[in-house]
């Protein structure tokens, strides 16, 4: 089976870490194209790559007849015209969130492709493909714990880039807890409140930080987030789910202890998502690949192209990011307002 051509767009440092990971980790692919707004940088990382071009337009980049996939690393508010770009051009297409910036237009995507009959979409929700998150998921599936209760997380980030605003610590770092939510209970989460505890005297002025994000799912599972990201000092991700036979909690990031002959001992501190999360990237993406040559040999009219979160994940996503958005203003609790899933045949 020959490799998979797939255009990156934009290369940033995620896609350009995402170029890297498929040139160097993934076997059954290779990229073909990049392309970014900057249009320098993605001549000058085209030139690095063997048989690879930059192709200005992104829907040009899409549309190539020479591209077999795509991956989505742009920023937010393109997603939605390259997505309906992927699906008119019938592309399998690894999106990193958020599906789009908005509800209307998430469930319009939704829709889009579910009159296609063909899963395109897949939501880049790493989270899922991490070993401890799977090893979790697998003892709540295998029913090790009974039924699954209540779900405590803690997201800290060191530091944020200075466009971080409030609502961006609902809709780009809580929005990974609301799909791990999801995915672990297997439910939709109905409501949301955002509490602003006092604000962190080194966050950047007006930035409210920490927050902390109380979630209830469709059968009355409570879920709450610790949302803190200018910690100053690592990244943290821990979940711990509680449930009817114990308890599991993953992320405690202990690695290696090492005792020191100075009387001292300690570990290593993970900087950042990228280092947290390089496995369940590779994971993810050799997934993808796996799946997009599956789809093709299939048929490309009746195939699935996914292994992994799909549109209507990004949507659910979006749905209760926007009413934590909401909350976050008046500090109430909101209803998710999304349609019924069993109204759109095949989503
Ligand atoms: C970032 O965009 C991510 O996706 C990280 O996983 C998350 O921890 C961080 O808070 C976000 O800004």
């Amino acid at each position: 089976m020959s490799d998979l051509r797939i255009a990156v767009l934009g290369v940033g440092v995620m896609g350009a870490d995402h170029v890297a990971r498929i040139q160097n980790t993934i076997s059954g692919a290779r990229v073909a194209v990049v392309n970014d707004y900057l249009t320098d940088k993605a001549e000058a990382l085209a030139a690095t790559i063997p048989g690879c071009r930059a192709i200005a337009d992104p829907l040009d980049a899409i549309a190539d007849p020479d591209v077999d996939a795509v991956v989505l690393a742009t920023p937010g508010p393109t997603h939605e015209k390259q997505l309906l770009a992927c699906l008119e051009h019938t592309k399998p297409v690894m999106c990193e969130k958020p599906l789009t910036t908005d509800v209307e237009t998430s469930l319009e995507v939704v829709r889009r492709e579910a009159e296609l009959s063909t899963r395109l979409i897949q939501v880049g929700f790493m989270r899922r493909f991490d070993h401890e998150y799977a090893a979790l998921k697998a003892l709540l599936d295998n029913d090790e714990l009974g039924t699954p209760l209540v779900l405590h997380c803690a997201h800290r980030n060191p530091a944020v880039p200075p466009h971080f605003d409030s609502a961006m610590i609902v809709k780009d770092s809580l929005v990974h807890e609301v799909d791990v939510a999801r995915f672990l209970f297997g439910e939709e989460i109905t409501s949301i409140q955002i509490i602003k505890p006092a604000a962190n005297p080194a966050a950047p002025q007006g930035l409210a930080d920490p927050q902390i994000a109380i979630m209830r799912t469709a059968t009355g599972k409570h879920v709450d987030v610790e949302l803190f990201v200018t910690t100053g000092v690592a990244y943290e991700v821990r979940t711990e789910v509680v449930a009817e036979k114990g308890s599991a909690m993953i992320g405690l990031d202990v690695g290696l202890i090492r005792k020191g002959a100075t009387g001292s001992w300690g570990g290593q501190i993970t900087p950042g998502f990228r280092e947290r999360f390089g496995q369940a990237y590779d994971t993810e993406f050799q997934r993808w690949v796996n799946a997009v040559h599956r789809g093709r040999s299939a048929g490309r009219s009746t195939g699935d192209f996914t292994d992994g979160p799909t549109a209507w994940d990004g949507y659910a996503a979006a749905a209760v990011c926007a009413a934590g958005v909401e909350s976050l203003d008046s500090g109430n609790p909101v209803e998710v307002t999304m349609v019924d899933r069993r109204t759109i045949p095949r989503a």
